[in-house]
């Protein structure tokens, strides 16, 4: 059987999460003392940690069968290397490295519109989304390609805007720079790879995928149980919709009144919760949800 090879990034802001929800998963990596390259012990599964810019290309290559990279790095890879989007498969936002990627200015500089750039010098690490974005515009700007330190680029005189990922803002304000437009939204994402695989290693891919949904349906679930007047059962399932009916248990020497359990996402639960005390539930308890195996 083909062992399935996934691909995270090695040392960065992605990193541990990777490999933390690939452990949930129930893989057991022997962790190899170079940190390039983990053997499953318990599953026919090999791991790559790599830079994240890498992990694109090793999809197309057909190198690996999945892989964890930020948004922003496989549409630059997928622009770059003019393939197509249906060649790099997202299978599963994972909710984390969250960022955007933005054209930012000099505080000092007025902004109108885009067009504003033409004749502009434009630093990034995105020269083909920035391009794309650009082309979007109608602008001619001309794009100065950075590894790093995009932001330094005006105050350096090599560039007259950026275009950079933000998160806090906290860079591009420490120098004097202010977002004015977006270009794209990104997270960590899940993606498959070209390979083809045999039977049982696409199997174990889509068992892997699946896992990995369920993991992340559990992160957002709370176990929720309270004590509520029988006549509110059917309400109280309406204002929290779980994943299946509830489960109603009677309380001993309580006729009028039931136990309820039931799933439903944290969100929701706080927004309801004194409706909830409003038809009477008392003795409230929210449980976290380890794992969700549907
Ligand atoms: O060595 P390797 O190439 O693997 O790592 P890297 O340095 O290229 O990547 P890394 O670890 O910095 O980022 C990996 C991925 O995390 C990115 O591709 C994004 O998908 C995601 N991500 C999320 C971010 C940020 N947030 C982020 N804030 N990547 C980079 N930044 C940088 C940004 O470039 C800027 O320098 O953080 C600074 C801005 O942050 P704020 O909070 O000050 O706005
Ligand atoms: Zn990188």
């Amino acid at each position: 059987m083909t062992r399935l090879k996934i691909a995270i990034q090695k040392s960065g802001r992605l990193s541990d999460q990777s490999l933390e929800l690939l452990e949930n998963c129930g893989i057991q990596f022997a962790r190899s003392k170079d940190k390039l390259f983990w053997y499953g012990r318990n599953l026919p599964v090999d791991l790559l940690l790599i830079r994240d810019d890498d992990i694109p290309r090793l999809l197309l290559d057909g190198v690996c069968d999945l892989g964890i990279c930020g948004e922003n790095v496989a549409r630059e890879c997928l622009l770059d290397r003019q393939r197509s989007e249906a060649e790099l498969t997202p299978e599963v936002a994972l909710g984390f490295g969250f960022c955007r990627l933005c054209l930012a200015l000099p505080e000092t500089v007025s902004f109108d519109a885009v067009s504003s750039l033409d004749g502009r010098r434009i630093a990034t690490s995105y020269p083909a989304l920035t391009q794309e974005y650009l082309r979007k515009h109608a602008v001619s700007a001309e794009i100065v390609e950075l590894s790093g330190a995009v932001e330094i680029a005006p105050s350096m005189g090599t560039a007259d805007a950026i275009v950079d990922l933000v998160s806090t803002g906290t860079t591009l304000r420490a120098n004097q720079l202010r977002e004015v437009a977006l270009v794209m939204e990104s997270q960590a994402v899940l993606y498959s790879g070209t390979r083809r695989l045999d039977d049982e290693a696409g199997k174990l891919r889509a068992l892997l995928i699946k896992r990995i949904v369920g993991i992340l349906q559990a992160r957002d679930s709370k176990y929720v149980m309270m004590h509520a007047p029988k006549a509110a059962v059917d309400a109280i399932a309406d204002i929290l919709p779980g994943a299946e009916s509830p489960t109603v248990l009677s309380l001993e020497g309580q006729p009028d009144k039931v136990a309820v359990h039931m799933l439903c996402t944290e969100t929701v639960f706080w927004e309801h919760l004194e409706e909830l005390k409003a038809m009477g539930a008392t003795a409230i308890l929210v449980l976290p949800v380890e794992k969700m195996l549907t």
